[in-house]
C-alpha cells in the first residue's frame, strides 16, 4: 500500500461530508486492488467510515465505476424500500452508503491524480477469508442470490463495462500467452508445469462462453468479485451487506457462483503455500448452494442452472491464469507480499481445480438435489 501520512489522510477525510473530527485513520482489510482505511470519529457513538483510494491503474475510468455503484446501490435501496424496509438506518446496513464530498461528488481527486471515496462503515460486522461453518456459507449464498435477484430488473445496458471482458476466459488466456512470449522478467522457465496444466484444460474452460454464444445464458448484472470476504455478516453470522461493488457489470451467473465457491469450498487460503492443505469442504458447498437457490430460484433459467458447475471449475482456473500472467509480467496488477506471491497463488488455485475435478460428480449431485426442491 502506498503510504500517506496521517496528516494527508485526515485532510482527505475533510473533503467529505463527515460529522465530527477525526480520531484516527488506520489501514483496513485484505483487498488486492484498492487501499482502504478505517476512519474513526472523535465522538462516542458517532459512526465510522471507510476511506478508499481506488486503484486507477486497474480502473481507468473511475467516474464510470462510481456511476455504476451509485446506480446499483440506488436500485437496491429502492427494492428494499418497496419490500417494506422503511428504517433508513437499517437500510444503511443492507446496502453500501456512499458519503458525498463537500462539493457533492461521489469521489475526490487529489493533486496527484488519486481518486478517493468514502463509505459508511458497518459496525459490528465481520468478513471471513476462510469460511468456518455451513451457516456462514448459506448466508453467503443468500447474499449473492439476493443481490442478483434484486438487480435482475435493472437494465443491464445502464451499467458500464468498466473492465471489458473481465471474465472472458479466451481473452485471459490470450494475455497469458502474450506474457509467455514476452517473458518480460525471465520467469517463464519456472512455470512449465503450470502452463501444461492450463493448456490441457483450455477447451473445456470455454464451455460457459459457448453456452452464452448459443443463446442459452441470459446476460445479467452480476457482482463479479464474489469472494466470501465481500459478504458482511453480523455477530450471529446473519447476512448484512454485499460489499466491493467496483466490478458489478453484465455477465453470467455461473461466474458469480464459481467465484464464490472458489473461496467457500477451499479449506485453505487463496494463496496457501502448502498444496497438501488445499482440500474441499463439501458441506459448505452444499450450504452455499442451498442459500443461493433460496434467493435465486425465481429467476434462474434451466440453462443457467446447468452452467453452475462449469463456473465452479472455470473461476479458480481463470484466477490461476490471472495470477500467473501477473507473475510473468512482473507483478503489476495484484498487490503482492513477497516476490513469488503470484506464483504461489496460481499454484494454489490450480490445485483447487484438480480437487474440484475429482469431486465433480458429487458436486453436480448436490446442485441437482437442491434444484429439484424447486420443481
Ligand atoms: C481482486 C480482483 C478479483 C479477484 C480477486 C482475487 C479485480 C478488480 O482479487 O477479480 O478474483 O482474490 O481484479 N479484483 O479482488
Amino acid at each position: 500500500m502506498s503510504s500517506f501520512s496521517s496528516h494527508q489522510l485526515s485532510g482527505l477525510v475533510g473533503q467529505f461530508h463527515v460529522r465530527g473530527t477525526v480520531a484516527s485513520v488506520m489501514p483496513f482489510g485484505s483487498g488486492h486492488i484498492n487501499d482502504t482505511y478505517r476512519v474513526q470519529i472523535d465522538k462516542p457513538g458517532e459512526r465510522s467510515y471507510l476511506l478508499q483510494r481506488v486503484n486507477h491503474h486497474v480502473f481507468s475510468d473511475v467516474p464510470a465505476v462510481m456511476e455504476n455503484i451509485r446506480l446499483v446501490t440506488g436500485h437496491l435501496r429502492a427494492k428494499y424500500r418497496a419490500n417494506g424496509d422503511s428504517d433508513e438506518r437499517l437500510l444503511d446496513r443492507k446496502v453500501l452508503t456512499l458519503i458525498p464530498t463537500k462539493t457533492d461528488q461521489f469521489f475526490y481527486r487529489d493533486e496527484q491524480g488519486n481518486f478517493w471515496r468514502m463509505f459508511v462503515l458497518l459496525e459490528n460486522t465481520r468478513s471471513y477469508d476462510i469460511v468456518g461453518t455451513p451457516k456462514q456459507a448459506r448466508e453467503g449464498g443468500r447474499a449473492f442470490g439476493q443481490f442478483q435477484r434484486l438487480l435482475s430488473d435493472l437494465d443491464a445496458a445502464l451499467i458500464r463495462e468498466v473492465l471489458p471482458d473481465f471474465h472472458h476466459i479466451g481473452r485471459r488466456l490470450d494475455k497469458l500467452h502474450r506474457a509467455v512470449t514476452a517473458d518480460a522478467v525471465q520467469r517463464c522457465r519456472r512455470v512449465g508445469e503450470e502452463l501444461a496444466f492450463i493448456s490441457k484444460r483450455e477447451r473445456r474452460m470455454h464451455t460457459v462462453l459457448q453456452l452464452a454464444d448459443s443463446g442459452e445464458l441470459p446476460v445479467r448484472i452480476i457482482h463479479n468479485d464474489t469472494k466470501f470476504n465481500n459478504v458482511l455478516l453480523d455477530e450471529e453470522d446473519r447476512l448484512q451487506c454485499v460489499i466491493d461493488l467496483d466490478t458489478v457489470m453484465p455477465g453470467y451467473v455461473a461466474y458469480d457462483f464459481g467465484d464464490a465457491i472458489r473461496t467457500i469450498i477451499n479449506r485453505a487460503a487463496e494463496d496457501e503455500a502448502d498444496l497438501r492443505r488445499i482440500a474441499l469442504n463439501i458441506p459448505l458447498f452444499e450450504a452455499y448452494t442451498e442459500g443461493y437457490f433460496e434467493e435465486a430460484h425465481p429467476f434462474l433459467t434451466v440453462g443457467e442452472v446447468d452452467s453452475l458447475m462449469e463456473g465452479v471449475l472455470l473461476l479458480p482456473y481463470m484466477q490461476a491464469v490471472r495470477f500467473l500472467t501477473d507473475f510473468l509480467e512482473g507483478d503489476h496488477y495484484f498487490k503482492t507480499h513477497h516476490p513469488d506471491h503470484n506464483l504461489q497463488r496460481a499454484r494454489a488455485q490450480l490445485k483447487l481445480v484438480e480437487r474440484l475435478e475429482a469431486e465433480e460428480p458429487a458436486l453436480l449431485g448436490i446442485i441437482n438435489r437442491v434444484k429439484s426442491r424447486y420443481g
